[in-house]
């Protein structure tokens, strides 16, 4: 497995709207774990495939709460889509590996269905609520483009966008961890 890079907002390949994979094959399942393993270290609760710069339509999600008991449930999809939104909405204080240490409330359907392909290439349904919901939203604005501060007025948009071009100025982030 391998610790990719991720990349930092703002970046033009954050606005790519990604490609379908046409079979989850081994490189495919590779990508995944790999995804995986970076958001691990990073730490975070997900990840899309364009955020480490590859076009692919690919997330990863694990939002258990490990430091109080709970096993790892890491979720490896592909060409994830929401087949239904509930009208009622929740807000939550979202935050992005690709604008550290931003975070802003973002207004979401509170209950999503999703339909995607797993890491056995078998096509799967599934409902989500809570941080699933808002998580498995939050990845696929990432496959189409859109990062959470798309969301939220444009003056605080620029504001957090300046302050990240102003940060990545000055040699703030980890040229590890990150692709700048
Ligand atoms: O897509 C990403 O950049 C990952 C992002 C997912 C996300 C967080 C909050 C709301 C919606 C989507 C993150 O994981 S940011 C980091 C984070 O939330 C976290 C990190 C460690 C422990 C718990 C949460
Ligand atoms: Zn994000």
């Amino acid at each position: 497995m391998a610790i990719l890079k991720i990349i930092v907002a703002p970046d033009p390949r954050l606005k790519i709207k990604a490609t379908p994979v046409k079979e989850v094959d081994a490189g495919i399942r590779k990508l995944m774990d790999d995804m995986l393993e970076t958001m691990y270290a990073a730490p975070g609760i997900g990840l899309a495939a364009t955020q480490v710069g590859v076009d692919k339509r690919v997330i990863v999600i694990d939002i258990a709460d490990t430091k109080n008991g709970e096993k790892p449930n890491p979720l490896r999809l592909a060409n994830p889509e929401v087949i239904w939104a509930s009208d009622d909405t929740s807000v939550y204080e979202e935050g992005c590996l690709s604008l550290p240490q931003k975070f802003e409330e973002v207004t979401r359907p509170a209950r999503v269905k999703i339909r995607a392909l797993n890491e056995k290439n078998e096509q799967i349904e599934f409902e989500a609520d809570d941080l699933l919901a808002t998580c498995v939203q939050h990845e696929i604005d990432h496959l189409d483009g859109v990062i959470f501060v798309d969301h939220i007025s444009r003056i605080k948009r620029d504001i957090i966008l300046r302050k990240l071009m102003k940060e990545k100025k000055q040699g703030a982030f980890d040229p590890k961890m990150h692709a700048l």
